[in-house]
């Protein structure tokens, strides 16, 4: 895997780059669709590269694990070859949905024990045993297990679970150096900094997790409650110490002018479910703001969401037709607001790197963050 940073921005600390990998190019920033059992929910592998122009969707180790479980997979020659996506793929450890999905988790230094979502079994993942479902899965990014604690966390909780995720990053490297991938392509492994909200463990872990001189880096631990401010004032502090020429992914985050002011900081990869998820409750992003399509001012709004979109769902189907079909439970409003979303998400990291590359990116971020907030 290959990193070229192309250009910073003069005003800001934003990046525009461009990541090389077995699957092809990614151009940074980028936002990456969640396909978390390796379907992006809602919306076909021919919207994601025609309507949508994804140039590279997450998996989840932990969805993936249980279902349809590694035997499977690796008979499909990885989640390549079992979805067909050619382009490439990221997985996430495990380390963040066992804490947020499974039921009866435990944490110990070996790893953690908890039971399934789906049928009570009971599994224990530890940094060895992810790094090599991780091998099977065979995504072209993979992270290491780390634990992210909630917020708020107290100061005592934060620092020993950041140490224990230390420890476990030392695992991971060990496995992932002494094991090959399985289907001859190479797979790139991103620690994860932790610290939750506070500045001496950010610097503490981002010294560290710079340290291990991986391909890349990725910050944790964010956007799980906190306020904005918070999660902007860890992002530079951690940013600024992680090594400039590795990309730079923030996990999970975010809305819009979350991802805008995250790129001034120096962030260069974005996942998040909130596209998809808030589109299929009825939650529309774009140029100018944020719409609930399902309140009754939609209603004889005859015009498309945005005209001149080259997403057809965006350009073609009106903001009255969308509402209906969501007052009347039909899948296919669902899929719709999927598309749009993902679209528009794709649509403003690619407008953020064409500033970035002209040299206007942060007078153009400051208007663009007020517009995108607002409530239609
Ligand atoms: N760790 C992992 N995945 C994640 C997170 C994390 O902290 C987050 C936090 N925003 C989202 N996804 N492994």
């Amino acid at each position: 895997m290959k990193f070229e940073l192309l250009h910073k921005d003069p005003a800001s600390k934003a990046r525009a780059g461009k990541l090389t990998t077995a699957h092809g190019e990614i151009e940074t920033p980028i936002f990456m669709p969640v396909g978390t059992v390796g379907s992006v929910k809602a919306v076909t592998q021919e919207q994601l590269r025609e309507e949508i122009n994804a140039q590279i969707i997450l998996g989840n180790t932990y969805h993936l694990y249980l279902r349809p479980g590694l035997e499977i997979l690796r008979q499909a020659g990885g989640l390549h070859g079992f979805n067909g996506w050619e382009r490439p793929l990221l997985t996430d450890s495990g380390g963040y949905q066992v804490f947020s999905l499974a039921n009866n988790r435990k944490i110990k230094e070996e790893g953690c024990v908890f039971q399934s979502h789906i049928d009570g079994s009971r599994h224990l993942f530890t940094p060895e045993n992810v790094m090599d479902t991780q091998r099977v899965i065979g995504a072209d990014i993979i992270m290491a297990f780390d634990e992210c604690p909630p917020y708020p966390s107290e100061y005592k909780y934060a620092k020993q679970s950041m140490e224990l995720t230390h420890r476990w990053l030392d695992r991971c490297i060990r496995r992932f150096k002494g094991t090959d991938p399985i289907y001859g392509y190479e797979q790139a492994l991103f620690p994860i900094v932790q610290g939750s909200t506070y500045k001496d463990l950010r610097k503490i872990s981002a010294e560290v997790i710079a340290s291990k001189d991986c391909l890349g880096n990725a910050i944790g631990g964010l956007s799980v409650g906190e306020p904005e401010e918070d999660m902007y004032e860890m992002c530079e502090l951690v940013c600024d110490i992680l090594p400039t020429e590795k990309p730079r992914y923030l996990m999970g985050v975010g809305t819009p002018w979350n991802i805008l002011e995250n790129i001034s900081l120096g962030v260069d990869m974005f996942d998040c479910v909130m596209p998809t998820r808030n589109g299929r409750n009825g939650m529309l992003f774009t140029w100018q703001g944020v719409i609930n399509i399902k309140n009754k001012k939609w209603a004889t709004d005859f015009t498309p969401i945005d005209a001149n979109s080259p997403c057809i769902a965006t350009s073609k189907y009106t903001k009255a037709y969308l509402r209906h079909l969501f007052a009347a439970g039909e899948i296919l409003g669902m899929q719709l607001a999927s598309i749009h979303n993902l679209a528009f998400y794709l649509e403003l990291v690619k407008e953020a790197r064409k500033r970035i590359l002209e040299g206007t990116f942060a007078a153009w971020k400051e208007g663009m963050v007020k517009q995108l907030r607002q409530r239609l």
